[in-house]
């Protein structure tokens, strides 16, 4: 789940004391730790209009989804629609404090395009949508901040495309 778990697990699966590598690892997480702490909680602080502008501009780029016919058409879907990008960028602020893309993929990913073609949602709209999200988030961060939450939003386009 993070850098510091894992190593640990790893090592104590050999009864080993951490290695030099790990501890190195583990040292630029925690130095990292402010930078990541201060992103997820702008992201978190700013999530209701985040999510509202990403979802303008999704509809605005693809109205036939919110069109009758479209699979978030309607006043409910729409709102369901709204709720998964409350979703995707909920769990990018988990990756972005875990630094680790493993909590996004273990709960938003696996399974998530089989479900999402079985309910007829269009992935690319989709991924789309989160890119909305990052485009909204990256207003909001400069430097190494953006970067940080860059990667993890790059991550889920990539996983859910
Ligand atoms: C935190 C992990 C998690 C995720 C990711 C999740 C997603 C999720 N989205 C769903 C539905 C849905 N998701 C959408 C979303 C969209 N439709 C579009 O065309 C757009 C591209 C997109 C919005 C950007 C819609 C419209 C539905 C309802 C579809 C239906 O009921 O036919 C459903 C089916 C059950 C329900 O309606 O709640 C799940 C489980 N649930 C979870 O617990």
């Amino acid at each position: 789940m993070s850098i510091v778990s894992n190593s640990i697990i790893n090592a104590d699966a050999e009864a080993r004391y951490l290695s030099p590598g790990e501890l190195d690892q583990i040292k630029s997480f925690v130095a990292g730790g402010q930078r990541r702490l201060r992103v997820a909680q702008v992201l978190s602080e700013s999530r209701e209009r985040i999510v509202k502008q990403a979802g303008g501009a999704l509809f605005q780029k693809r109205p036939d989804i919110i069109s009758p016919g479209g699979n978030a058409y309607g006043e409910e879907m729409t709102a369901t629609c709204l709720r998964d990008l409350d979703y995707y960028l909920r769990l990018v602020t988990y990756g972005v404090v875990a630094g680790d893309v493993t909590p996004i993929e273990e709960i938003g990913v696996i399974g998530a395009k089989e479900m999402y073609r079985a309910l007829g949602t269009p992935l690319e709209a989709m991924s789309e949508g989160v890119r909305e999200l990052k485009n909204g988030a990256l207003s909001l961060l400069t430097g190494l901040d953006a970067e940080e939450a860059g990667f993890y939003f790059d991550y889920l386009i990539g996983a859910l495309a």
